[in-house]
C-alpha cells in the first residue's frame, strides 16, 4: 500500500542523503541547488542500476535532447559517485566494458588496431551520432564532425583508473578496467604518426572538446592537427596503459597480453611516443589548441556582444552570418584548458617534461586567461572547468563560476536548453568543485592528500567521503580544515597536508590551520 511503499521510500532517501549529501551552512539558494544536483545524480544512475546494463546519459532522463545518448560526461560524473557509492561507477564502467568487442570493431572498421568507442552511443554500443544537424537560427542542415570527438576515449581510460585509484579495486582492474585501457591505448598508438620533421610523434585529423573547431578554415576534410588535449591525454593513457600492466599479479598479466598478443615491441613504442609526442606553443609558453591555432583571427566580442546579446552559441551566429568560428580563435568550452581541470600543476609538469618541453607551472595563469577571455561558454560543462582551474590563481572568480554553473538549469541560462532535459554533467561538477577542488582533495600511492584553495565567501562546507573502504567526515573554510575518520572499518589511513604525511587513526581527527599547519590529532 502506499503508506508502506512512502515509509520505504522515505528511509531509503534519508539514507542515501547521510552518505550523500555536501551543506554549506547558512546559505539557503546555493544548498537547495546543490541539494538539487544530487537528487538529479541519484535518481539517474542509483544502488537500483547497479548490476544493470544502463549508463550515464549526458542529460539524465529528463527529457528527449541527445536522445538519451552517453557522452563523455561521465569524466564529470564519476568522481562523485567514486568518493561515495564505488559500486556504481564499478558498474557504470561495466557499461563500456560490456561494448569493447563493438569498440574493437569500430576501430577494425577504420583500419585501426585496439578499441574505438563512439562519441555518441545508446544500447547497441555504434557510433550514434548525426551526420547532419540543424542550425535553428538559419534553418540550415549542416555536416556534424563530432564524432571526431576521439578524446571519449581518453575519458574512459582516465575514469578506470580513477575508480581503480580512489578504490584500490584490484579485481576490477584485473578482470576488466586494464583491458579496457590497453585496447584504448593501442587504439590512440595507432593513429599517432611520427613526424620526421619534427623528430616528433603526432596525432592528426580529430576534433577536441571545443565543438566550435572542427576543421581548418576553407579545408574540404574535416578535423585538426595536434589538438593539445588529445595529443597530451594520449601520453597520459599509454602511461596509465603502461602502469596498469605492472599491477596486475604476473600471472593474469602473462594471460592478458598473450590473449591481446600486446608484444614488447608495441609497448616500446607506447614509451617512444609518451617520450615524443608533439604539443604546439605559441605566444609566452601558450599551449596552442591545436596546430596553426596562432594564425586564427581574433574576434570582434565587443561588437557580436552588442550585436546580438547572448553569443553563448557563437556557432549558430556564425553559421547564420554564413561565416564560421573555424577561422576565429573562439571556443565553446574548455580544451586546452580540460588539463588543467584534470591533472594538477605538479601532473602537468611531468607529463610535459617526460615529453621533453619546459613548462612551467607558473605559465598555468596565462594559458587560463588566454582560452577564458576567448570563450562564450555555450556548453554547461565550460563554467564548471573554469570555475576549476581559477581556483589557484582567483578565488573570487572562480566562486562567481561556480554560481553561474548552479544556476545552469535551475535558472535555464542557455535560455531554453532546461526544458530538453536536465545537464548532468554540469550538476555534477558543481559538486565536485566542492568535493575535490576547493578541498584540494586528491589519491596517489594510498595517501590522501589535502591542498585546500578555498575561497573567502565560500560558507563553511561539510561532507563526508569513503576512500579505501573508510568513511571520513571533512569540515572546511577558507581558515581551517578538519577530516575525521568515524567509521573506520581498517587501519590509519596517510593524509597529507602541506608536505607533511600524517596518520589518521579509526575515531581520530585532524585539524588543519590552512595559514599554517596542523592544529591537532594524527601521528606525523
Ligand atoms: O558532452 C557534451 C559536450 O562536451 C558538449 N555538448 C554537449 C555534450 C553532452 O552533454
Amino acid at each position: 500500500g502506499f503508506d508502506e511503499l512512502f515509509h520505504s521510500h522515505n528511509r531509503q532517501w534519508d539514507q542515501l542523503w547521510k552518505r550523500c549529501d555536501i551543506r554549506l551552512e547558512d546559505s539557503a539558494r546555493p544548498q537547495m541547488i546543490l541539494r538539487l544536483h544530487i537528487f538529479h545524480l541519484l535518481q539517474t544512475v542509483s544502488r537500483n542500476t547497479i548490476d544493470l546494463d544502463v549508463g550515464v546519459p549526458a542529460r539524465g532522463w529528463h527529457g528527449e535532447a541527445y536522445r538519451g545518448h552517453i557522452f563523455w560526461d561521465e569524466l564529470f560524473i564519476f568522481p562523485y559517485l567514486n568518493l561515495r557509492i564505488p559500486n556504481l561507477t564499478r558498474s557504470l564502467l561495466l557499461y563500456r566494458y560490456r561494448r569493447l568487442n563493438l569498440a574493437r570493431r569500430a576501430a577494425q572498421a577504420e583500419g585501426r588496431r585496439g578499441a574505438l568507442y563512439p562519441w555518441q552511443s545508446g544500447s547497441n554500443g555504434r557510433e550514434e551520432t548525426q551526420h547532419l544537424h540543424l542550425n535553428p537560427k538559419s534553418g540550415r542542415w549542416l555536416p556534424d564532425n563530432t564524432r571526431l570527438q576521439r578524446h571519449v576515449n581518453h575519458a574512459i581510460a582516465y575514469n578506470v583508473w580513477q575508480y581503480y585509484k580512489t578504490t584500490g579495486d584490484t579485481e576490477f582492474l584485473s578482470t576488466y578496467g586494464a583491458e579496457m585501457i590497453l585496447e584504448i591505448a593501442r587504439f590512440l598508438a595507432h593513429i599517432t604518426t611520427f613526424n620526421e620533421k619534427h623528430d616528433r610523434y603526432e596525432i592528426l585529423g580529430v576534433m577536441g572538446p571545443d565543438e566550435y573547431h572542427d576543421g581548418y578554415p576553407d579545408s574540404e576534410t574535416p578535423g585538426l592537427n595536434n589538438n593539445a588535449y588529445t595529443n597530451v591525454m594520449t601520453v597520459y593513457v599509454l602511461r596509465i596503459a603502461l602502469k596498469a600492466i605492472e599491477s596486475l599479479a604476473p600471472g593474469r598479466r602473462d594471460d592478458l597480453l598473450e590473449t591481446l598478443d600486446l608484444e614488447q615491441a608495441e609497448r616500446n613504442r607506447w614509451q617512444d611516443i609518451a617520450r615524443k609526442m608533439r604539443v604546439v606553443f605559441h605566444g609566452d609558453q601558450i599551449i596552442s589548441q591545436f596546430e596553426a591555432y596562432d594564425q586564427l583571427q581574433e574576434f570582434d566580442w565587443e561588437g557580436y556582444r552588442e550585436k546580438y546579446g547572448d553569443i553563448q552559441r557563437l556557432d549558430r551566429i556564425l553559421e547564420a552570418e554564413g561565416d564560421t568560428p573555424n577561422r576565429y580563435k573562439v571556443s565553446k568550452q574548455a580544451d586546452v584548458l580540460m588539463l588543467f581541470y584534470l591533472f594538477s600543476a605538479e601532473e602537468i609538469q611531468e607529463l610535459f617534461t617526460q615529453m621533453g618541453y619546459d613548462f612551467e607551472p607558473e605559465s598555468i595563469p596565462g594559458n587560463i586567461d588566454y582560452y577564458l577571455k576567448r570563450s562564450s561558454h555555450g556548453s554547461t560543462l565550460s563554467n564548471i572547468v573554469h570555475s576549476w582551474v581559477l581556483s589557484r590563481s582567483d578565488r573570487p572568480r572562480s566562486l562567481a563560476l561556480f554560481h553561474k554553473a548552479l544556476e545552469s538549469d535551475v535558472s535555464d541560462i542557455q535560455g531554453g536548453t532546461t526544458h530538453e532535459g536536465i545537464h548532468l554533467g554540469a550538476m555534477a561538477g558543481t559538486v565536485d568543485i566542492l568535493q575535490r577542488c576547493y578541498t584540494g582533495l586528491e589519491f596517489h600511492d594510498d595517501i590522501l592528500f589535502l591542498n585546500p584553495h578555498i575561497p573567502d565567501d565560500l560558507p563553511k562546507l561539510y561532507m563526508r567521503a569513503k576512500y579505501r573502504g573508510n568513511w571520513f567526515d571533512i569540515t572546511a573554510t577558507s581558515e581551517t580544515m578538519t577530516i575525521t575518520c568515524d567509521q573506520c572499518e581498517r587501519e590509519a589511513t596517510k593524509i597529507s597536508f602541506q608536505n607533511t604525511v600524517y596518520a589518521l587513526n579509526p575515531g581520530d581527527t585532524l585539524a588543519f590551520d590552512l595559514g599554517k599547519k596542523r592544529l591537532k590529532g594524527g601521528a606525523d
